[in-house]
């Protein structure tokens, strides 16, 4: 892979979106690349929970961006059929980050702009180091968000805050992406791979099966009425019902031992 660095150890696997020159900013090759690596990640027993983050600027700067948003050189002679290629080649793993059976942490290392901020907001959970930026100032370049953010942005902020950062454009800094909901902790930057890590792992410990259900749970529900949405939980909490997980955690709750608790 050109533009991405993947690491994985005790299950965790480590994303790294690198692209130094143009401060990791998504161009077609990396959008490819980033789908091929989710479907094989999203294949692999061994790796429960991802962490998606930012490789260093060209100054080795760790801490500058996370992903500066689409690729502006790439973006300025699109057509529109080409715009629209575009904007459904990122859907696609976008959608994966979303919707994969392994937990998604985004460690958001700096810039978060545009489809920056898009893709973070793909992931489960965001986790920002206090020197990170969040806006979506598409239109400003005469465009509007592509990658998901007219959608996600209103659901995770509210419609107002998301009318008002795409239709201003000003940028927001992470402790106000906190005050908003946009994402979950902020932590100092040299705390931010050893904070996503320990959240990593914590998710590990329990039941990665019961996990990944919880999650089709939360966002299969999401879109649907909540009669429908709790029935189909029911249907959902009666599949982990059959489980080893299941029977190990309540028995050892029963016989106050810890529980070992495997992904199934
Ligand atoms: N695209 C391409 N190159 C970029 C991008 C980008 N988004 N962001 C930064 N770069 C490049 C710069 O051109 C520069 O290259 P060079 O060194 O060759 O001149 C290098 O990265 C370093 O950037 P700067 O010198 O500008 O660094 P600064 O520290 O001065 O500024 C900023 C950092 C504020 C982040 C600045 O680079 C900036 O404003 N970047 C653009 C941010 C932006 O507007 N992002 C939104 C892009 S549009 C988008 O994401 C749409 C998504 C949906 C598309 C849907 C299609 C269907």
């Amino acid at each position: 892979m050109n533009n991405l660095v993947l690491e994985v150890a005790e299950e965790i696997a480590v994303l790294k979106i690198s692209r130094p020159a143009a401060l990791n900013a998504l161009n077609s090759e990396t959008l490819d690349e980033l789908n091929e690596v989710l479907t094989e990640i999203e294949a692999r027993d061994d790796i429960k929970v991802v962490i998606l983050t930012g490789g260093p600027d060209k100054k080795g700067n760790e801490f500058k961006s996370f992903v500066a948003g689409a690729d502006i050189a790439e973006m300025v002679n699109f057509t529109a059929a080409e715009a629209r290629t575009f904007g459904i080649k990122a859907s696609v793993p976008f959608f994966k980050l979303m919707n994969m059976r392994q937990v998604t942490i985004c460690a958001v290392n700096g810039f978060a702009l545009g489809g920056g901020c898009e893709i973070a907001m793909a992931c489960d959970i965001r986790i920002a180091s206090d020197n990170a930026i969040f806006g979506q100032p598409e239109c400003g370049l005469g465009i509007i968000p592509g990658f998901g953010g007219t959608q996600r942005l209103a659901r995770l902020v509210g419609m107002g805050r998301a009318k008002e950062m795409i239709f201003t454009c000003d940028n927001i800094d992470a402790n106000e992406a906190y005050r908003i909901g946009l994402v979950n902790k902020v932590v100092a930057a040299e705390e931010l791979m050893p904070t996503a890590t320990k959240m990593a792992k914590k998710i590990i410990s329990k039941g990665s099966y019961a996990v990944s259900i919880a999650k089709a749970a939360i966002n299969n529900g999401y879109d649907m009425d909540i009669k429908n949405a709790v029935e189909m939980e029911a249907n959902l909490f009666g599949i982990t019902c059959s489980t080893h997980d299941k029977a190990e955690g309540m028995g050892a709750f029963l016989e106050k031992r810890a529980a070992e608790l495997t992904d199934f």
